[in-house]
């Protein structure tokens, strides 16, 4: 356990997203970033004479950082067919690691992990960062505080339009099934399934279909027309604990949507609908007098709904885990989840959540 200093931060991957874990990690006197990993030698020390990391701590191999005694925790952002690498080597080597979602490519990787986490556990928090948006955060407290009644059911959205055919976006990693494990359902509705478990309860049974609405993308490289072998569309239905019935659809092929993730609750006398776009506000319809017609009227989200991830982190590696952090059983339970859905999508059957 590391106590009362600076926790050293190796951070694998120095893709896109990377750039927003700097900055967080630039934002709390806790952490520092002390090493990089990236494959990509230009890339890793651009970054690396930006942020003012050793040279002898840019490494172009994982499990070099990993191993690296002077890297007290690990954060990573690398494609998702190496996500199950990168969680194995952190436990060998008992390196706190904070990992992107989808936790792992398949369910069978999460298995094999849950095998070896059981035996040597790790302070290991996974990317599910829309429980830090303060608007989820606070509908999450009005419920449990019985605002809106008994939940009944609940209906969640995450559409983004980057996909649509008029885009004409290439052949990405994001639509090879071999790196990415699937489409908008593992990119997109893993945080629709963590953001009702976040705010809901667990899923007991799902009823599943998805589609892929463009069969085939420009291979940047070769210019060769490639075949897209992952869902673009994924609907499913599911039923959470205390029988709550919820419906959820992704897409990537949403004209007019930008990063639309929401929810939306219905409770016996009242409704709470929020969205990650509107991080400090949340529409609420609740009864005061059923004689009275009541309307949805939006509520400001006070700055103290705010938390950054890597607070949560910081505290998980400190021995001060917050509650609500998502840890390896979250990213476990989401795989399994996204598991279910395809088999349910393949079967066309309703499929139990064990
Ligand atoms: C996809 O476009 C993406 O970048 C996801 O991979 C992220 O998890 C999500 O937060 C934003 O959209």
């Amino acid at each position: 356990m590391i106590k009362n200093r600076v926790v050293k931060v190796g951070l694998i991957g120095l893709g896109d997203m990377a750039n927003a874990h700097r900055t967080m990690i630039s934002e709390l006197d806790e952490l520092k970033l002390s090493a990089l990993c990236d494959v990509n030698e230009d890339l890793l020390n651009k970054i690396g004479d930006i942020e003012n990391v050793a040279v002898e701590k840019r490494f172009n191999n994982m499990e070099a950082l990993i191993s690296d005694g002077e890297v007290d925790a690990v954060i990573s952002i690398v494609p998702n067919h190496l996500h199950a690498r990168v969680l194995e080597l952190c436990i060998q080597y008992q390196k706190p690691i904070l990992a992107e979602k989808p936790f792992t490519l398949n369910f069978e990787e999460a298995e094999y992990l849950k095998s070896l986490y059981e035996k040597q556990p790790i302070p290991c928090m996974v990317g599910f960062s829309y429980r830090y948006t303060p608007s989820f955060r606070y509908a999450k407290e009005l419920i449990q505080e019985g605002k809106i009644g008994k939940v009944k059911h609940i209906s969640v959205r995450y559409l983004q339009s980057f996909g649509a055919p008029i885009y004409d976006v290439p052949f990405l990693w994001r639509f090879d099934k071999a790196i990415t494990g699937t489409g908008a359902l593992g990119d997109l509705g893993a945080h629709m399934i963590d953001l009702a478990r976040f705010m809901i309860g667990e899923f007991t049974s799902v009823s599943a279909m998805v589609d892929t609405f463009v069969h085939e993308r420009k291979n940047p490289v070769s210019g060769e027309m490639q075949k897209v072998d992952v869902d673009d569309y994924a609907s499913f239905l599911a039923v959470l604990d205390n029988s709550i019935p919820g419906n959820f659809v992704t897409t990537r092929n949403a004209i007019g949507s930008g990063n639309q993730h929401e929810i939306t609750v219905y409770g016996d006398f009242g409704t709470i609908h929020a969205s990650c776009e509107r991080p400090y506000e949340i529409d609420v319809c609740i009864i005061e007098d059923k004689e009275v017609q009541s309307s949805f009227e939006t509520k400001p989200v006070s700055e103290s709904y705010k938390r950054q991830q890597l607070e949560d982190f910081a505290d998980l590696i400190l021995g001060k885990k917050q509650e609500g952090t998502p840890e390896f059983f979250d990213g476990y339970q989401n795989q399994k989840i996204l598991e279910r859905i395809i088999e349910s999508a393949e079967s066309g059957r309703t499929v139990l959540i064990d």
